[in-house]
């Protein structure tokens, strides 16, 4: 192993310059007066990493429901854990999947049920026989579009791989106890600590140029031998004798360990550079985009403690 490989990744480097969110900050709270029950939509694979605490502050007076999208790429025992850590705080929660719809109706369900008990809270105010006004919330890439369509039962709202695709504003009616802003507030991320940055540019949320490539790549790889071992080994095939070798190789520091199981992969998916070495950030693209398309298999990035 080369020399300057042994002080790599022991810190994320992290350029991050939220600036361009303040416009979008503005909005929400603009659009927020119409609101009557905000959506807040999180990747259930990191519900702590994609919620944004700084929201609370402007919601804290509506009626709120969080949807756990993506259940179809999270691990389905944390699903359930995640559902009762936050249904035991007294915030309801439900897993949906916007591409196939599942959990959908239980979403639309769980509105109209906050809109009947506060049909007092609307008479007062003289708003009888108003629907309810729903606003989705959530960070970039979350599946605000997907649900927005899904809900609305027609391809009206933008849906896109990339961030900010979603421009008018329009309110869709779902039905007739329910009416929904059909722009979805795009929240900024937090980056509280390197995990959660990490954790954000795994799933694709932040641009792979954030963070460096190969530094996303290596700590995926890394969480993936310390979470879910079994899962990337079946993936690339890799040999179990080699992996335990690599793993208890007391000459080799922990990250070159992670590195020699990257190189591995390497190896059996044949990214490898010209003059033959293990090209890096192959690999580390190639992990990546597995990851994101649920290759790897299910997998929960945060746990509930
Ligand atoms: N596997 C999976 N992919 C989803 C789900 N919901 C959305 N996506 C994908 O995530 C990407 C971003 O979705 P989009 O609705 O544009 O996110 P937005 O930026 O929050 O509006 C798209 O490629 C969607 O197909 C889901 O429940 N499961
Ligand atoms: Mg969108």
């Amino acid at each position: 192993m080369k020399d300057n490989k042994k002080e790599m990744f022991t810190s994320v480097h992290i350029n991050w310059y939220p600036g361009h969110m303040t416009k979008t900050k503005r909005q929400i709270i603009e659009d927020l007066k119409l609101i009557d029950v905000v959506v807040e939509i999180l990747d259930a694979r990191m519900p702590i990493s994609s919620r944004n605490p700084d929201i609370e502050q402007y919601v804290k007076n509506k009626d709120k429901l969080l949807l756990l999208n993506k259940s179809d790429l999270a691990d389905n025992v944390e699903n359930i854990n995640w559902i009762n850590y936050f249904n035991s705080n007294g915030i309801e929660a439900i897993l949906i999947n916007s591409n196939t719809g599942e959990g959908i109706k239980q979403a639309i369900k769980k509105i109209e049920a906050i809109y009947s008990v506060n049909q007092t809270k609307f008479q007062a105010k003289g708003r009888v026989g108003k629907a309810i006004r729903v606003m989705v919330l959530g960070i970039p890439n979350v599946g605000k579009s997907s649900f927005i369509n899904r809900v609305s039962n027609k391809n009206s709202a933008k849906v896109g791989n990339r961030p900010g695709v979603t421009r008018q504003k329009q309110w869709i009616r779902i039905n007739e106890n329910i009416e929904l802003l059909d722009t979805p507030g795009v929240l900024w991320p937090k980056f509280e600590n390197s995990e959660t940055a990490l954790n954000l540019a795994y799933t694709g949320t932040i641009k792979d140029d954030v963070l460096e490539i190969i530094e996303i790549g290596f700590n995926l790889i890394k969480f993936l031998v310390e979470n879910y071992l079994d899962k990337l080994a079946e993936r690339y095939k890799l040999n179990n004798e080699e992996i335990k070798d690599i793993l208890s190789n007391e000459e080799l520091q922990e990250n070159e360990r992670i590195l020699e199981i990257m190189y591995l992969v390497g190896k059996k998916r044949g990214t490898i550079a010209s003059g033959g070495n293990i090209d890096e950030e192959k690999t580390a693209r190639l992990i990546l985009d597995d990851f994101r398309n649920g290759k790897i298999g299910r997998i929960t990035l945060e746990k509930v403690n």
